[in-house]
């Protein structure tokens, strides 16, 4: 198309003309974010139209990757600069000429109240469209609440602000939330739309609509029974009730009152700490791809082949994440039995997600196609990455790493699914320690976000960098630690279960830990989690040899919910209920231990259990272990189910204050006794009054 450039600008707005149609552009890299000089930009270009009276329609269109991804969530928290969206987005809607959205990659959050002012919408096939805001712990404050269920119907509405999910052009234009999809170049049938509307009056404007509202303002208890059914989604969350609310609001009353409803409890949203919390985790997702003390411009190797080594539950999870990427996988196991075994339940799972739709049969048939099962450890020696998830051993380990460096092709990585166990004295078995890296996949491997790219003394730059992209390729959250037991996870995972159990001696029932861990957001308490796993998980294996608790739970079958007993009974439908006894377990150790038994105040299992991870993740940090404090806490709420609305254990340790923690401590030291020690970081900070988070 040829326009004429009415103005040069350093706007990221601007505006060009085709024939008698305005076009304005906006270019605001990375994902044109809704920042002020982007906001002035569009009123000024609206103003632009209005005065024109040769201009007969708008077209707003994004250069990029993207139409706009939605506010600018760095301006956050800061003095607000004019004008605020909502009056930018009223003002597109009050433009007297027709305003087209043509919308490509992704309109998000304001992005989408931008499209929902416009008057037309038209996207490309693979556009998507959404309100993300309910993970920022807020709601869409631009009118979205109020634009959207007019336009997309209420239960629509209802199910894009409380998910934040967004949803394909095809299912937009089937809602109404599309006018038009665009099969070829957008911005060309953009400009043809606008053509053909340029005269229709009255405006269709998406605040004046409300048909799609008569059927919930006739049944108002749809409200009711959304909350029911989303209730365990919800638990704990402020921001989905916020936006049934709005949406609510959008329903009963008119516009002008609704929009009020909006801006208030968007106003309230914003002041809380959960919408803090799930903005700095937004952007600690994000920093943690970022790779310290490497050289810039490290360029990743190339992976084209996969070898894992084991096909139980962590190799096939793991080869699963792989085959899903469309890379071929090479399995390897040591007998038939096992391989036939493991790769029987790689096709169950891929099955199970095919029959809950989520993947097609075809899908299946592929992924399953890329694997080559194998009894053939020499079959590895074509693999880029080759990563072993065979027993927790040392000298397991060691064996297979000897056995790789003589067949893996030179400058392939070497990779361990280890969770404890150090990478250097496993790289040291082979020539080629620069190529070793940790990959440590949480269980389920092919369900769980985080992966822990654990980083050797001597792994090379490169290999960081590719274990990162791969980790993107693979739709994983990836976090770099150093070599500690543990890592950063399940480091932090120890001393909490060293003082759950202590606690259970001392009084408190795995009932009450469970309790104040659930209340707390996580998804369960450390008792409810071990019969999940597996009590037996590290049993010694010989039912005479009762040291703790857990020998003893081992010793008479309470191997947790597959066995139907462990901490808790279960019954056929794996109900827990308070055993007594394991209670009485408990009181026979205690008495044994000499243990006076009292009772255990919830905060004190906070104390014990929550802060004694915040002192471990500090002694993480200053260690080097973790290359920042948001790193922790991605590798908490991804790999553990810390409650993202608290942001993840350093920052909620920042929002109770640092003091606060070090007093806590301080109550309980005596009681931990030589399993406590405090973290030098953690006291300077609370010192000096400082926090974790930046
Ligand atoms: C809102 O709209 C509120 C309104 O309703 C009401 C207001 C009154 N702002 O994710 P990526 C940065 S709330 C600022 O790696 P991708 C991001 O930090 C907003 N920055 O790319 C990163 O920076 P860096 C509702 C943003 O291709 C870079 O862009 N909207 C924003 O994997 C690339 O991002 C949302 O919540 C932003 N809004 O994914 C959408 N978005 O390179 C949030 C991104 O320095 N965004 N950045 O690390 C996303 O979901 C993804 O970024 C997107 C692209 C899907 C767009």
């Amino acid at each position: 198309m040829t326009d004429v450039i009415d103005k040069p600008t350093t706007s990221p707005i601007s505006t060009t003309r085709h024939g008698d149609v305005l076009i304005v552009t906006s270019n605001n890299p990375p994902v044109n974010a809704l920042g002020a000089a982007v906001r002035q930009g569009l009123v000024a270009a609206i103003d632009e139209a209005e005065k024109d009276d040769a201009i007969k329609a708008v077209v707003i269109r994004c250069e990029g990757q993207t139409f706009f991804a939605g506010a600018d969530i760095t301006e956050f928290g800061k003095p607000p600069v004019m004008p605020w969206l909502p009056s930018v987005v009223d003002t597109i809607e009050n433009c007297s000429k027709p305003v087209v959205a043509a919308i490509h990659g992704t309109a998000l959050g304001g992005g989408l109240e931008v499209a929902l002012g416009s008057h037309y919408r038209i996207a490309v096939p693979d556009a998507k469209l959404g309100v993300p805001e309910v993970k920022l712990g807020l709601l869409p404050g631009a009118g979205g609440t109020q634009r959207l269920p007019r336009v997309a119907g209420v239960q629509k509405a209802l199910e894009m602000v409380t998910s934040g999910t967004p949803i394909g052009a095809r299912e937009a234009f089937s809602v109404g939330l599309v006018d038009r999809i665009a099969e070829g170049e957008l911005l060309q049938h953009a400009v043809a739309l606008a053509d053909e509307v340029r005269d229709i009056r009255p405006l269709p404007k998406s605040s004046e609509r409300d048909e799609k509202l008569k059927e919930a303002r006739e049944n108002p208890a749809i409200f009711d029974e959304f909350r029911k059914a989303n209730a365990r989604k919800f638990r704990g969350f402020e921001a989905p009730e916020a936006n049934i609310k709005a949406v609510e609001a959008a329903v009963a009353k008119p516009y002008a009152e609704g929009v009020i409803d909006e801006r208030n409890l968007f106003m309230g949203l914003m002041a809380g700490t959960q919408s803090r919390a799930q903005q700095y985790f937004f952007f600690a997702e994000r920093k943690a791809a970022k790779i310290e003390n490497i050289p810039e411009n490290t360029r990743p190797r190339d992976v084209k082949k996969v070898g894992v080594i084991g096909a139980g539950t962590m190799g096939g999870g793991i080869s699963m994440n792989f085959l899903s990427a469309g890379f071929p996988v090479t399995i390897v196991e040591m007998a038939q039995e096992a391989l036939d075994r493991g790769t029987g339940v790689m096709r169950k799972n891929y099955e199970a997600t095919a029959a809950k739709g989520r993947m097609t049969g075809e899908q299946v048939e592929k992924a399953m196609g890329l694997l080559k099962p194998t009894l053939d450890f020499d079959a590895l020696a074509d693999c880029d990455l080759i990563i072993e998830a065979v027993f927790e051993t040392m000298e397991i380990k060691k064996d297979v790493f000897g056995r790789l460096d003589k067949i893996a092709k030179p400058g392939a990585i070497l990779a361990s699914n280890t969770s404890y166990l150090n990478i250097d004295e496993i790289a040291a078995s082979t020539s080629r320690p620069q190529d070793v890296v940790g990959l440590h996949f949480f269980s389920p491997a092919n369900v769980m976000k985080l992966l822990e790219i654990v980083r050797g003394a001597k792994t090379a730059p490169d290999v960081l960098v590719t274990a990162m992209q791969l980790a993107k390729k693979i739709r994983k959250v990836a976090v770099v630690a150093g070599v500690c037991h543990g890592f950063i996870g399940n480091r932090m995972l120890m001393p909490r279960q060293v003082e759950a159990t202590k606690l259970l001696l001392e009084g408190a029932t795995p009932e009450q830990i469970d309790r104040v861990h659930v209340e707390f957001g996580m998804p369960m308490g450390p008792f409810q989690m071990a019969d999940l796993a597996g009590v037996d998980i590290g049993w010694h294996r010989d039912p005479s040899r009762i040291e703790n608790i857990r020998d003893a739970l081992c010793a008479i079958d309470r191997w947790g919910q597959k066995k139907g007993a462990g901490f808790y009974d279960y019954d056929d439908k794996r109900r827990p209920s308070p055993s007594p006894v394991v209670q009485q377990i408990i009181e026979d150790f205690a008495a044994k231990q000499g243990v006076t038994r009292r009772d255990i105040s919830d905060e004190e299992i906070v104390e014990r259990t929550l802060y004694t991870m915040v002192n471990e993740g500090s002694k993480i940090l200053e260690e080097g272990m973790a290359q920042r404090a948001s790193d922790i806490d991605v590798v908490w709420v991804y790999g553990y189910g810390w409650p993202v609305y608290r942001g993840g254990p350093m920052f909620w340790a920042d929002t109770e204050g640092l003091e606060k923690i070090v007093a806590g401590l301080r109550n309980q030291e005596a009681r931990m006794g030589s399993d406590f020690s405090f973290s030098q970081l953690l006291l300077d900070k609370a010192a000096k009054g400082e926090k974790f988070s930046r």
